[in-house]
């Protein structure tokens, strides 16, 4: 049994994931699993994809490598995706949202090309991700948070911080 949980953070590149992900790893000693780096440094994937500026991703070497430390709980999955993860290795699912227009600012500001950055905003106003992780997970354990502000991450933080001590406390011997 794991000691601590297993949480993705989860939702259209942009909402906050990774800046969400590396803060409550320093708050909490959970492990940030950047699935974007692992997919770069492990080559988790099947070339590049020059349109979309982005790789095309191995989803089986993934689960593969990031197996034994999943296992082990504790860690922060910080990827765009969750229904391949096995239900049975997670605890939480939070899926960050955003308004649009933030949405296209952030996108804007990376760069991204014009057809990524339209397609990422089409699946963020369709609620994509949320409707994914509804489906892959129970429903309990699916937690739709807004992030469009510094105070709005603020309290997000908390409140995945004082979840992670009541699981803590419940699974304790
Ligand atoms: P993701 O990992 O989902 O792609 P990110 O954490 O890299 O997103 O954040 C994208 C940009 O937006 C980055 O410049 C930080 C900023 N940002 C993220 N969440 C925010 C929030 N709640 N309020 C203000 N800025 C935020």
């Amino acid at each position: 049994m794991r000691s601590a949980p297993n949480i993705i953070i989860t939702g259209t590149p942009g909402v906050g994931k990774t800046t969400h992900s590396e803060i409550l790893a320093e708050r909490t000693g959970l492990r940030h699993v950047s699935v974007n780096q692992i997919v770069k440094d492990k080559e988790c994937h099947e070339g590049w994809d020059d349109e979309y500026q982005s790789w095309i991703v191995d989803e089986d070497k993934l689960l593969d490598v990031i197996e034994d430390d999943v296992k082990e709980g504790g860690c922060i999955i910080d990827w765009h995706a969750c229904d391949l993860f096995p239900r049975s290795w997670v605890d939480l699912v939070v899926v960050l949202r955003v308004d649009s227009t933030t949405l296209y600012d952030r996108l804007e500001a990376r760069n991204y090309p014009e057809v990524k950055l339209q397609e990422n905003l089409d699946s963020e106003i369709m609620e994509v991700l949320l409707q994914e992780a509804r489906e892959a997970f129970d429903e309990e354990i699916v937690v739709e948070l807004t992030s469009n502000s510094s105070e709005e991450m603020e309290s997000n933080i908390d409140r995945i911080e004082a979840w992670i001590k009541q699981w803590k406390a419940d699974h304790a011997d």
